[in-house]
């Protein structure tokens, strides 16, 4: 693999926009244009760029090869294997800090999955970024490194703080750095003007510290990631059922008769997913795939760990319908969905659960009013799907005893996500869907505790009651007034108001909406303080004064004054477990992320009632404060330890509603017009198979048949035409946001793709250029990633 010399494009978009550091590349002089005229965030290409539609099962013997080549580059040919069989096993081994998909109940000896090894051994990799790296490249050479190229060159082993005067990170002592950060936190006229992004990787234990001390400052601005993912699920669920997650577990998946699978990229994203279609599929179940894209997981799969399936190439069916909306038709399917089995009922009673409905709901005539009133010619044109489609799934629905709708960023990334998730509850409760056995929504979660982070008192919007108890048990006087979001914090920083900004893990500069903008705003901190494992883009774009304090990774041994820790993470269906990590530490100089909060708060409040040291010295210590505050934590020490951990009760599980009516509570909104209008296109962007968020493997997409190439965009073979478009021809995509104002990427190949007319899709992260910080949901403040309104013609 190449890739990890310098002089490789950056991925910070170019000149006009800004003339910052990033834009110095000279693109194009040291290497022949690759894909298209802007840079990508992947590695140099290992050939040409190559597009042939994938017909192979998933998983299989495509992902076994895969597995070899990534182990042989990370050279963890015998570690490697070795802390897979370690990963996921009850209580002795690490939680796999891939997806949040649970593992699997019966303790699967093997519940791994192609993406999960990748990211284990990307954290494992030999490589190392020491003092004498930093010695020999400045910030402003390293700007002009590909984001894979840094993230390439290993594990940071050392604190480094920013030297102006040589324009280098130079190393720093841990206690150096935590002065300078509780000395700068300490000078702000207001704790408000810090921020505190959470990327959801960290543990519990990590991320109840890392509250306690913004709370104990002063501010509730916890900016994290889900803000950008499923902030609109949690709240369209906490309207509906009162609750702000998923109601069912594995164990349902299991009994369940029909499975409805919506904008979720299972067999790169949540591939143990596979393993539970596979298997409901087999037993007869429905399973019904909605995405604009048919991806992988909607055809056939090899079952992982099948080893006899693998020999004899057998694949199992993960599908019995695909319907492909158009971006943003969600809503609309829903509602005809509802609408038919509304419809039914009129002469078959058992069509409705309406003994369900009277019980356990408010709102249902005016839901079922509106239906009645929603013209299906309306519903096909918002949908883009033909009624007898919808029929089609309708039909599924209305004959299932037990269905669960799955979603993810496909349905939450939207203006609408909120109605359009509360839309997908409304047709549960039509039927009874909620609080049995097979039943119920269920988000697919993305970071592996990214729910964990919540549930532990990440939130910028906390509840009153849970400050309430974190103000008794902690003797702290948290503040009451709602923080800033990501989207809040970026503009926040932008116009100076948030001077200091603290990143625990993650690459914030990449993943954060309208890339120049939000470099703008990094670049005009006092202070930047990035807590990670791996170099990456937010060390790069930094504050006047910056930071980076490497830390531990899940994989590795974190030992403390009591001895060896561990830490717990919740995943996507509630269960809390115990992760222990088993690899010596990548360089002794490595803190664990609890202590370096820690650390950081003590600088900070040097007269805090909170006893940091001593909680670092043995996190049992930590838990049995959390088991005090968190609601469903009670003797978390011990049932933490239990075989599989604990799972947290979800009260509308249980028909238990902590809503204004006490009650599942219909909704009533209108269905927005999301078809885009004459010359323009609607573009989501999304991952490939090979990267993790802003961490890209490789420039291959292997199950949309894509090789060595990223600065890519699908198109429907109708809308090239229409611009005198051919495959590989490149294309300049203009971004029109509500403001009216456009941003431009220019040079992408365009690749005809089975996508719904006027639909288009690229990747993210290099993508976010095009996504204005002033386009977020209205319902939630995601920003709007999935449905940019875009206009794609020919690069002259
Ligand atoms: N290997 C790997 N695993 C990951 C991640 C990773 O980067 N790599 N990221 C993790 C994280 S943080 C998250 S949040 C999850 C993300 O998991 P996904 O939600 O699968 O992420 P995306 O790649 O953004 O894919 C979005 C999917 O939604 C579809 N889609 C787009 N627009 C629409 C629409 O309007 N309607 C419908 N129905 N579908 C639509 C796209 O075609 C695509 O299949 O995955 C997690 N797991
Ligand atoms: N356009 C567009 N933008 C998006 C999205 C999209 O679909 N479209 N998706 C959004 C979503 S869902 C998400 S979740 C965000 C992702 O946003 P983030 O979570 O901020 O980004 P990641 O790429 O997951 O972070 C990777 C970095 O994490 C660090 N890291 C890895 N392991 C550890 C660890 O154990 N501890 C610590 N402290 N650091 C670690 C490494 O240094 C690595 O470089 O991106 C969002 N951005
Ligand atoms: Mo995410």
């Amino acid at each position: 693999m190449g890739g990890s010399e310098p002089g490789r494009d950056s991925l910070a978009p170019r000149g006009d926009s800004e003339p910052g550091r990033d834009s110095l590349a000279p693109r194009g002089d040291s290497e022949p244009a690759r894909s298209g005229l802007e840079p990508s965030a992947g590695p140099a290409p290992d050939g040409e760029p190559s597009f042939h539609p994938y017909h192979h099962p998933s998983a299989g013997w495509g992902a076994a090869k895969t597995v070899g080549q990534v182990f042989v580059r990370e050279r963890t040919f015998v570690n490697g294997p070795r802390a897979i069989m370690r990963m996921n096993h009850e209580n002795v081994g690490f939680d796999c800090p891939g997806c949040a998909w649970p593992d699997d109940t019966k303790g699967l000896h093997l519940d791994i999955c192609e993406n999960g090894i990748k990211h284990v051994t990307w954290e494992m990799t030999p490589k190392r970024v020491d003092r004498s790296f930093f010695a020999e490249h400045s910030v402003t050479e390293l700007s002009d490194w590909s984001d894979f190229a840094l993230e390439d060159r290993g594990r940071l082993t050392e604190p480094m703080v920013y030297d102006p005067a040589t324009d280098h990170y130079v190393p720093i002592s841990w206690q150096r750095a935590f002065d300078l950060i509780g000395r700068t936190l300490r000078a702000l006229d207001s704790p408000d003007q810090a921020s505190f992004y959470t990327s959801g990787r960290l543990g519990n234990e990590a991320t109840f510290l890392y509250q306690l001390m913004a709370r104990e400052l002063g501010t509730n601005n916890l900016p994290d990631c889900s803000n950008m993912c499923h902030e609109a699920s949690g709240r369209a669920l906490t309207a509906s059922l009162g609750t702000g997650k998923g109601t069912v577990d594995l164990k349902d998946w299991e009994a369940t008769d029909a499975l409805f699978i919506m904008g979720v990229n299972a067999a790169s994203n949540a591939p143990r997913m596979l393993t539970a279609l596979a298997e409901a599929h087999r037993r007869g179940a429905q399973i019904v795939h909605i995405n604009p894209l048919v991806e992988a997981a909607a055809t056939r799969t090899i079952v992982p760990h099948e080893f006899a399936a693998m020999a004899t190439f057998r694949s199992t069916r993960t599908s019995t319908l695909n319907l492909q909306p158009r971006i943003g038709g969600d809503m609309a399917l829903i509602r005809g969905i509802a609408k038919a089995v509304l419809e039914q009922a009129k002469t078959d009673a058992k069509a409705l659960d309406q003994e369900f409905v009277d019980r356990h709901t408010t709102g249902f005539d005016a839901y079922r009013s509106l239906c009645e009133e929603t013209p299906w010619e309306l519903i096909e044109h918002q949908s883009g799907l033909a009624r007898d489609d919808i029929l089609k799934a309708a039909r599924v629905y209305r004959d299932a005893d037990r269905s669960i709708i799955s979603w993810c960023l496909g349905i939450s990334q939207h203006e609408h996500g909120v109605d359009t998730v509360r839309e997908i509850v409304n047709l549960l409760l039509l039927r009874g869907n909620l609080g049995r056995e097979g039943a119920g929504p269920c988000p697919v979660r993305g970071h592996s505790n990214v729910q964990g982070n919540r549930t532990c008192g990440v939130d910028h919007r906390p509840a009153e009651a849970f400050l309430d108890r974190l103000a008794e048990v902690c003797g702290i006087d948290p503040p009451r007034e709602h923080g800033l979001d990501t989207v809040g914090a970026v503009q926040a920083m932008h116009r100076g108001d948030v001077k200091v900004f603290v990143g625990m893990g993650g690459n914030f500069a990449l993943a954060a909406p309208d890339t120049p903008y939000t470099h703008a705003a990094l670049r005009n901190c006092d202070l930047t303080v990035q807590v990670s494992t791996k170099l990456n883009r937010s060390h790069l774009v930094h504050g006047k004064q910056a930071l980076i304090l490497p830390c531990l990774g899940r994989t590795e041994k974190d030992h403390q004054r009591e001895g060896v820790q561990s830490t717990s993470v919740e995943d996507s269906m509630s269960m809390v477990h115990l992760s222990v990590g088993m690899k010596r530490p990548a360089s002794k100089h490595l803190l664990s992320e609890p202590a370096i909060i820690a650390g950081m708060a003590r600088a900070a409040l040097p007269d805090s009632p909170t006893p940091w040291e001593w909680y670092i010295e043995d996190y049992d210590r930590i838990r049995d404060t959390m088991a005090q505050v968190l609601d469903g934590f009670e003797d978390f020490n011990r049932r933490v330890r239990l075989p599989l951990g604990f799972r947290i009760k979800q009260p509308a599980r249980e028909l238990v509603f902590r809503t204004p009516s006490g009650h599942a509570e219909f909704s009533t909104a209108p269905l927005p017009d999301i078809v885009p209008a004459p010359g323009t296109l609607s573009l989501g962007t999304m991952r490939s198979h090979d990267q993790w968020n802003t961490t890209i493997y490789s420039d291959n997409d292997r199950y949309r048949g894509v090789k060595n190439l990223r600065t890519l965009v699908f198109m429907n073979k109708d809308d090239m035409r229409e611009r005198g478009l051919t495959e590989f021809d490149p294309v300049d995509i203009t971004s029109t946001a509500k403001d009216g104002s456009q941003r431009h990427l220019h040079g992408y190949l365009a690749i005809p793709y089975d996508i719904p007319r006027g639909c288009a899709a690229g990747y993210m992260p290099e993508m976010n250029v095009l996504v204005a910080i002033g386009d977020y949901s209205k319902q939630s403040n995601q920003p709007i990633m999935k449905h940019l309104k875009v206009t794609i013609t020919p690069t002259p």
